[in-house]
């Protein structure tokens, strides 16, 4: 029999429904199938927090029950007006309350200072965020999920993810110089794709994963959830062990690999040593090609920063190739260093004296302009980030041209103001990296005993969540849109500071649902009472706002018909009780126009046996479809969502002895 890979030890000792012999089969347990897993960790960030902790509060669980979960602010923090102030404040209540450890806003983003204060190799993570991933650069393993989920997970439920394949990812070879570990996850992206992940786990090994710190490695891992990976994981190494222990968490070191005859379901080699600085051309994360390809192009703006590129190495790497040069007199040079860690470090060893001097503009340790909150770009304009999505509109600007690069790329443009290889400056030697860090956790709550009585305060943009009704056995509606391929949540419901600001009010986001592609949909949904989204493959890659999956249930979708889904954006679909249906054959969808009346009998049979029947009641066509849900996925949509699911669970726990809940609706 093969050793174990990492993953499947990961899982293994996390799994509660797997058993020791289907763990110990390892790659041969059939992938798609439902896996539970105890989490031990988890992390909100503030702009899917407040969702997740009314959602907390509704459970009525008087204190989390993980090991440790920790609340961020990072996202929402320019407050240009007093709804994030207010949802700043709820969530630390909220901590204090539960037990939840609270990053105050100005102290990083979620997944660096994750990486720097909390994560621990060998434990499970789930977080709030799609780049959750990016602490399986530690040897976590480390999954992305709506905010519900992450809920239900401080409040002791396991998560269910399907049963992944598991790709070995093998590194041969070291990088050339002005070459870095965002060119190996370009080169994988561009060989894979954006949908080359799902329903996988990448786990990196080979005598080049040697060679990456754990910045380095937390960049590679942090973009696997372009490719719509389920995870990434690294091997724990000397390499964690040293980043620990400059941590002053060297006691939080285990090591961790895969036994020496793993087996793996798919395997893909890089050779770093052949690598070459690449870039994401507009507008989606694959469309990589070498950077020499489009050199000269002009540049209006470079940014520097995200959980991505942000880390103090990829900041010094940046001002030795900064040092004694200016900005380009076109071009603005953004820079917003990825935590209060290192910001406190750039500026102790003088390094950010060298970025101020070369003309750069720093923000504050936040998401900023990753997320089109702050630093729009110029109309049409061209902007190089080091952040890993350049969907349509996501820098705050419809029509700007978004490029994605290495840190290394980005200062080499923001100098000569054209898009620049940057081994054409000639060959900077990297920083040396110091052997301790700035541990400083002044911008950190820790909970104590006597919080528990904290009271909370909510702002008057703070709305609890609107009941939802269970699913009905016939639905009959209007198709409201149809979609092509690769939509991503940014299209559903997109982000920037003002509509993020609204994170805490469905009924106000709402109001903003699908106005990347037709700002009228609110009012048509409405008008039609609700009604049916038709999509192609990938639906809902990127984030994991559950908001965009809670916005059209509010504005009264029951079903979404898609060729195929992102795996984060399906499960928050099913929590938000709308049925997330698949074509059997997808050239049906082709054949279904925006206005048609779709009707669905017998939902509930169909669902069982996984084949249902849609007809179209404009065209007289008939098409089946499928769903590959779970029989709990199931359960959650027939409960009308996961939180009634939840609510009846506790319920039938409570009247297990005495009574029956009415929860039992069957
Ligand atoms: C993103 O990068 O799109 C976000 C903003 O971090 C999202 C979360 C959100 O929408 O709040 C994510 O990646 O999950
Ligand atoms: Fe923040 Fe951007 Fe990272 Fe999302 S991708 S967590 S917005 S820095």
């Amino acid at each position: 029999m093969a050793g174990m890979n990492l993953v499947q030890k990961l899982i293994k000792s996390h799994a509660v429904n797997v058993s020791l012999a289907d763990a110990e089969r390892g790659a041969s347990l059939s992938s798609g199938k439902e896996v539970l897993i105890k989490i031990d960790q988890t992390l909100t960030q503030d702009t899917t927090g407040t969702m997740a902790y009314l959602q907390f509060e509704a459970l009525g669980i008087d204190h989390i029950k993980t090991e440790r979960s920790v609340s961020y602010v990072d996202h929402n923090t320019l407050q240009v007006s007093f709804e994030n102030a207010d949802d700043h404040n709820y969530l630390q209540d909220v901590s204090a309350k539960y037990g939840i450890i609270f990053s105050r806003p100005g102290n990083g983003i979620c997944h660096q200072v994750h990486l720097e204060r909390f994560g621990v190799p060998g434990k499970t993570l789930l977080g709030s965020d799609s780049h959750t991933p990016t602490a399986g650069a530690l040897g976590m393993l480390a999954i992305g999920a709506g905010g519900l989920d992450v809920a239900l997970a401080m409040a002791g439920f396991p998560f269910s993810f399907p049963y992944p394949k598991i790709v070995r990812v093998n590194l041969k070879g070291r990088l050339g110089p002005m070459v870095s570990a965002k060119d190996i996850v370009l080169e994988i992206l561009r060989r894979l794709t954006v949908k080359g992940g799902v329903g996988k786990i990448f786990e990196y090994s080979g005598e080049g994963v040697k060679t990456l710190t754990i910045p380095q490695r937390a960049t590679i891992a942090n973009m696997g959830a372009e490719m719509g990976a389920t995870t990434s994981v690294f091997p724990s190494d000397e390499q964690t062990k040293r980043f620990l222990e400059a941590q002053g968490r060297g006691q939080d070191f285990i090591p961790l690999s895969a036994d020496p005859d793993a087996a793996y379901d798919e395997e893909i080699e890089i050779d770093l040593s052949v690598l070459e600085p690449l870039i994401a051309l507009p507008h989606m994360p694959d469309k990589v090609v070498p950077v020499r390809s489009v050199a000269g192009t002009p540049v209006d703006q470079c940014f520097i920063g995200s959980c991505t590129n942000s880390s103090y190495y990829d900041l010094a790497m940046s001002a030795k190739i900064l040092k004694g040069r200016h900005v380009a007199e076109k071009t603005s040079l953004v820079i917003a260093p990825g935590s209060r860690q290192t910001l406190l470090m750039i500026s102790r060893a003088g390094i950010l004296t060298d970025l101020i001097e070369a003309g750069a503009r720093i923000l504050e340790s936040a998401c900023g302009p990753c997320i089109g909150i702050g630093q729009a770009p110029r109309t049409g304009g061209i902007s190089l980030r080091t952040s890993n999505r350049n969907f349509e509109g996501r820098s705050g600007t419809k029509d700007a041209f978004v490029y994605l690069v290495s840190a290394e790329t980005a200062a080499a443009s923001a100098i000569m103001g054209v898009i620049t290889d940057p081994r054409d400056l000639g060959n900077i030697e990297p920083p040396v990296v110091p052997e301790r860090f700035a541990v400083d956790d002044a911008m950190i709550i820790f909970p104590k005993p006597e919080g528990r009585s904290q009271s909370i305060r909510r702002g008057p943009n703070i709305l609890p969540l609107p009941e939802f009704k269970p699913i009905p056995n016939t639905i009959e509606g209007e198709v409201l849109l149809v979609m092509g391929d690769n939509i991503t949540t940014d299209h559903i419901l997109p982000a920037g500071s003002k509509i993020m600001s609204l994170r805490s009010n469905l009924p106000a986001i709402s109001e903003y649902c699908f106005s990347a592609i037709d700002p009228s949909f609110p009012k048509r949904a409405r008008a039609a009472s609700g009604g049916i989204l038709v999509a192609g493959e990938n639906y809902g890659q990127g984030s994991s706002r559950e908001h965009a999956a809670l916005s059209p249930r509010y504005l009264g979708v029951g079903t979404v018909i898609a060729k195929s889904y992102a795996r984060i954006h399906r499960q928050n679909l099913v929590n938000a009780g709308i049925v997330p249906l698949i074509f059997e054959t997808p050239q049906d969808a082709e054949k279904i126009r925006q206005g048609n009346r779709l009707a669905i009998l017998n939902l509930f049979e169909g669902l069982q046996s996984n084949r249902i029947e849609v007809q179209n009641l404009t065209t007289g066509a008939v098409f089946m479809t499928k769903h590959g849900l779970s029989e709990r996925q199931i359960e959650i949509l027939r409960a009308g969502g996961a939180l009634n699911a939840a609510r009846c669970e506790f319920e039938k726990h409570k009247y297990a002895k005495s009574e029956t809940s009415d929860c039992n609706s069957d």
